[in-house]
């Protein structure tokens, strides 16, 4: 009973000492005739725009885009939906939601930018979910997420909050 708590204990001070940053991992989103994967590979923030501000972040992330299963698709054009989120110390969600349509098979590494967003000091989370169509009217969907801690403090506002995605 002792060596229960005892190892109970230790994973749960296992946990606690885990850095949020090690918490990432590929995530597959499949409609059963379409596999998409992503993967949130990093994020950091710099001064990407013309205000000379360190205050945007940048998220790279890995797709890939295949045919799955028995089914002969004749179609190889895959549309699907992204939603960007970018959660901020304070709470505030920034949701961006995009369209992609790509054809079979498609690898990439793009990079998502959000100008303006780092304005606070603490924990940011990077949120990237898939919706694959499914059917009529129905979505699978699947998220892969990434925190950081930006070094430095408080970087104040700076020009107006975009965020746009670059193959
Ligand atoms: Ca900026």
């Amino acid at each position: 009973m002792r060596m229960k708590k005892i190892l109970l204990l230790t994973f749960i001070a296992f946990l606690a000492v885990t850095p949020l940053s090690l918490a990432k991992g590929r995530t597959v989103v499949s409609n059963g005739v379409f596999q998409v994967t992503i993967e949130i590979t990093n994020a950091y923030y710099f001064a990407a725009d013309a205000d000379g501000i360190e205050n945007d972040i940048a998220a790279e992330f890995t797709l890939n885009v295949e045919h799955e299963g028995m089914y002969y698709c004749m179609n190889k054009v895959v549309d699907f939906y992204f939603l960007a989120s970018l959660k901020c110390p304070s709470g505030y969600y920034y949701d961006y939601l995009y369209q992609f349509i790509c054809v079979l098979d498609t690898y990439a590494t793009p990079t998502i930018y959000f100008y303006n967003h780092a304005g606070e000091a603490g924990w940011y989370q990077v949120i990237l979910t898939c919706y694959l169509p499914y059917y009529a009217n129905y979505y699978v969907y699947g998220s892969d997420c990434f925190a950081f801690d930006p070094p430095g403090g408080d970087e104040g506002a700076g020009g107006p909050l975009q965020c746009e995605i670059k193959l």
